[in-house]
């Protein structure tokens, strides 16, 4: 099937200051060639908005929403639980617990509602890009082919200069 031109991926986070985090998942997107768009949805600020992008992301024409979100970090959670759609949390690197309340925040589902959970800050936010990437490739061959063309890449780049001590 033709990759759509609409956005097939919803990204959204508890605040603008998880942008640093959240413009990785943004960029990895971008480079598999994924439609997306990014928002900024607040669990505890904007209660009424997180559920109706939840409740409507699906009818819109998402596929897998990236959730990040950082502290009490209940937006992935509470996304979950109002969508079908698979939900990839990424815990955001807090200032107080560097990221440890808002990785056991979202890991910590109770059985019933699904999140799949990231690591901690940037390598989360950028794999949580490749995991749409990979559910996306099941069903869009472009998006499984530039998904496996990143991987061999940077399995070559290894390969290539195994030497440490040149860049
Ligand atoms: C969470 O609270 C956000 O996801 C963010 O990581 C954290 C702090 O938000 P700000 O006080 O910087 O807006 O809701």
């Amino acid at each position: 099937m033709t990759t759509p031109t609409h956005p097939l991926v919803g990204v959204i986070m508890g605040s603008k200051s998880d942008w640093s985090t959240m413009s990785h998942t943004a960029e990895m997107l971008e480079q598999l060639g994924i439609p997306h768009e990014v928002k900024v949805v607040s669990a505890h600020r904007t209660p009424d908005l997180l559920f109706s992008y939840s409740e409507q992301a699906a009818e819109r024409g998402i596929e897998v929403i990236i959730a990040g979100a950082g502290g009490a970090a209940h937006l992935p959670g509470m996304c979950a639980a109002k969508t079908h759609l698979p939900v990839l949390g990424v815990p955001v690197q807090s200032a107080m617990l560097s990221g440890v309340d808002s990785l056991l925040s979202i890991v910590q589902m109770p059985a019933g509602i699904a999140v799949a959970t990231l690591a901690i800050g940037r390598a989360g936010a950028v794999n949580a890009a490749l995991l749409a990437g990979s559910i996306l490739g099941n069903k869009y061959p472009d998006i499984q082919c530039a998904v496996k063309n990143f991987r061999e890449t940077q399995t070559s780049k290894v390969l290539d200069n195994p030497d440490p001590r040149q860049d």
